[in-house]
This record gives C-alpha cells, structure tokens and sequence, in this order.
C-alpha cells in the first residue's frame, strides 16, 4: 500500500441486507440513506470518504441485487461502470453484505450473482459482513451458533477463508468494530498466514518473559526461519512495551501516558530461539494526536520498511479492555 492512498471498502448485498447501514457504521455517519422501507432505498452507486482509525477510508454503497425498483442487468452494469471500473486504483476490498438471519433461496442466488459479477481475482479481497450481530445478542446467540446451524453459510465461509465480520449496525459505540475488522482486512490484505503461530510465541513471551518462553519454545520454533512482526494497536496499550519484550531490551521508547509517544515507526532485530525476528513499532493507530494522513502514512511505511512485508500484525489491546 503506498502512502497517502485511500483504502477503498466496496459494499455489495441483497436489497435490505444493510448495505448502507454498514456503510454509515463504517464512516461513523450517515453517509448514506438507510432505512426500513417496503421499496429499495439505494437506487444510485453512492461513494463517501472519512478517516477510520487514522486510516483514509473510502466507502462505495451500492443498489442491492433484488431491489424492487430496477432490474438485475442495470445493477450489475452500473456495479461494473461506477465501482469495479474506479476502485482498484488503489487497495480495495469487497464486503458482501449477509443478514445474519435465514438463508433463503434468495440470499443464495444475491451470493451467487454477486460472486460472478467480482470474479475469482477480486473474490480473494471479498468478506462476507454479516449485519444484524445485535438480533444474534438478543437471541444470545454468537456468529459461530449461528453459522453452524446452517450447513450452507458454514460452506459459504470456508469458500472464504474465514473472511467473514459480524456488524451490529445498531449499536451505540461504532467504532470499535470498525477499527477491529479494519485491522482483519489489513492483516488479510498483506497475505499474513502465520499470524497465530507468532503471536502465540509473542504471548508467551509477555506471559512468561522472554527466558521461558525461549525454553518453551526452542524445538517448535527453531526449524522456522526469520519474522517480521508489525504492532499495531490504540495508543497506550502497550505495543512499544510489548515490542521491548519480545526483542528482550529497551530499544522502542515506552512510556505509559494517555497520548501516543511513538508518532514515528521504529525498526529492531533480535534472535529469537534461533530465529531472527524484526519488530517494527508504530504510532497508536486509534487515538493519536498525529494528523489522520500523517498516521496513515507512518502505518504504510511501517508495512514499508519490514519489507519485503510483514508476517504478522500483532493488535496489542489491554488484557481487560475487550473490542467487540
Ligand atoms: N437491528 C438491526 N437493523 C439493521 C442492521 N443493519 C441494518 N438494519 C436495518 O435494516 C434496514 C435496511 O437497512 P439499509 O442499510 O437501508 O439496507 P440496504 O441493504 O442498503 O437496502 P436498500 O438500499 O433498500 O437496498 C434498516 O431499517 C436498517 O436500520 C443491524 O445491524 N441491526
Ligand atoms: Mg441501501
């Protein structure tokens, strides 16, 4: 991702899923008109901008598929002209948009179409969003009860990969589940593949220290060769801290205050059982008291100079703090 570009985030569903409203979730405003209606609301490719976490985002809402007031071929051709024709100029990801309610026949046949008109390439960058986490909660129900209840939605996510996000779109406090799934997507979008294998070595080493850990760990991890490992996470949760810890030394300035003390990304080695590992430090990505733009790009340049990419992108949150 080069600095300074926008994240372009593309929604797509069936009409009432809660494209929109997932839109405005993810802006923190109403970009977009959503709301109930016995016809279609969004008739038109709407496309709004903001600052997500620091992150410049921009959203495309779209008409969904079945909409009451235009037919099938004029969505898809003004999908294809007004979104997937512009949003691939810089780093895109496709959300399908899925109520986490009964999977009909029409859901299945919206999933389908949609999936045809991305393409095999742009469903690698597809998640699936289901909305309505607020009705599972009522129901005290968790996304996992709900998807394995139905055969075809859990074939529907492993086809994904695991991409898939739950939206309470209702909800008072947005951001946190903004800022989390933003976090998923980018974590995803670099390819990261080891990001447990590291982050258990990682845990253990806050858990344990460093000395334990490395005894722990020296015969599962010795075959594995060198790691890159970005921290991300809110200011003053402790990713320099963290940081220290894993490279065993004081190299990543850590203080405990309320603003962000790392506003520059900072890059260390150390050896871990045997293997080296880079850690590179960022500023807080959340509530910095950097400029949106200037974070996004100290972000960028933290994917930048663990080149050629990171492995993992530890989120360090405080172990009583929970975002859900
Ligand atoms: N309870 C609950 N309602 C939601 C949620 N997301 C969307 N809705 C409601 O679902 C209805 C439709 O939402 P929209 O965002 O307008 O849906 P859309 O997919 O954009 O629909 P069209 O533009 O009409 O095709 C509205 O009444 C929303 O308030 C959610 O997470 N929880
Ligand atoms: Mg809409």
């Amino acid at each position: 991702m080069e600095p300074n570009t926008r994240f372009n985030v593309v929604l797509l569903g069936k009409t009432m899923a809660g494209i929109s409203a997932s839109g405005n979730t993810i802006l923190g405003r109403e970009a977009f008109v959503s709301k109930k209606s016995s016809r279609s609301v969004t008739r038109d490719v709407a496309v709004e901008s903001g600052s997500v976490g620091g992150m410049e985002v921009t959203v495309y809402d779209t008409p969904g598929l079945f909409n009451t007031e235009m037919n099938e071929d004029e969505i898809q051709q003004m999908i294809n002209e007004e979104v997937l024709q512009r949003c691939e100029s810089g780093p895109c990801v496709f959300l399908l948009v899925i109520k986490a309610d009964r999977f009909t026949e029409e859901e299945r046949e919206a999933v389908e179409k949609i999936e045809k008109l991305l393409g095999d390439e742009r469903l690698k960058k597809t998640w699936i969003l289901f909305t309505r986490g607020d009705e599972l909660e009522d129901g005290n129900m968790t996304i996992n009860e709900f998807l394995d209840d139905t055969e075809e939605l859990k074939n529907l996510i492993q086809k994904y990969d695991q991409r898939y996000y739950v939206f309470n779109n209702k909800a008072k406090e947005q951001a946190g589940q903004v800022q989390m799934l933003l976090i998923k997507i980018m974590k995803s979008y670099f390819n990261i593949n080891v990001e447990e294998e590291v982050s258990e070595i990682q845990n253990s080493a806050v858990r344990k220290g460093l000395k334990d850990c490395e005894q722990d760990k020296s015969e599962q991890v010795s075959s594995l060769s060198s790691r890159r490992l970005v921290l991300l996470g809110k200011s003053g949760v402790g990713k320099s801290a963290t940081g220290n810890t894993i490279l065993g030394q004081r190299e990543l300035i850590s203080l405990q205050r309320m603003s962000s003390v790392t506003s520059e990304c900072s890059k260390e080695h150390t050896t871990v059982s045997g293997r080296s590992v880079t850690v590179v430090d960022t500023p807080g990505f959340f509530d910095t008291q950097m400029k949106p733009e200037e974070l996004a790009e100290e972000i960028a340049r933290s994917v930048y100079i663990s080149s050629p990419g990171p492995h993992a992108f530890p989120h360090c949150v405080e172990s009583n703090r929970q975002i859900h």
